[in-house]
């Protein structure tokens, strides 16, 4: 064989136990981000659904208004750290689910919190989350349900 010929067969053949040793089998699947540490009680409701499931799943708390950047970088590179959906929690004016939905293309489900600070028992979070303008959706779990954002994203996984 050529010396050409050797350097294609380098490249296309596929040594099957270099290709295994390569796959994270652990890669998270699931990003559950939020906007405080306040809003962890609640948003790890979504990961014990997860953890039930046998979905791997990171956690990560960074808020929109407070760490724009970090969460510009995080939902960015998410798909190509293997991520396939982020769970977004935040209450008050509750811009994380959105902002991660304008920084990728996956999946976002967000998660309305209520707090002591909460406008209308809540409805300041609920309405922050939904009313996306239209091609950048988020979907939108009840308020306080973070373990409904759990179940959605293995349906979302499963589907
Ligand atoms: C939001 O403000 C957070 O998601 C949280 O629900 C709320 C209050 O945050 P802390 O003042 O408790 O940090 O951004």
């Amino acid at each position: 064989m050529s010396e050409a010929g050797a350097q294609t067969r380098a490249v296309t053949e596929t040594d099957p136990e270099t290709e295994f040793a390569d796959l994270d089998v652990d890669a998270p699947l699931v990003g559950i981000i939020m906007g405080s540490k306040s809003d962890m009680p609640e948003m790890e409701k979504a990961g014990q659904i997860l953890e039930e499931k046998g979905i791997h799943y990171e956690v990560r708390v960074m808020s929109a208004h407070r760490d724009p950047e970090t969460v510009a970088d995080y939902c960015k590179n998410a798909r190509m750290r293997g991520l396939r959906v982020i769970i977004a929690g935040a209450g008050l004016s509750a811009a994380l689910p959105g902002v991660a939905a304008a920084h990728s293309d996956l999946p976002v489900i967000g998660v309305p919190l209520s707090s002591r600070l909460s406008a209308m028992g809540g409805l300041d979070a609920i309405l922050s989350i939904v009313q996306m303008p239209p091609g950048v959706p988020v979907a939108c779990v009840g308020l306080d349900n973070a373990r409904n954002a759990g179940h959605m994203a293995a349906r979302i996984l499963s589907a």
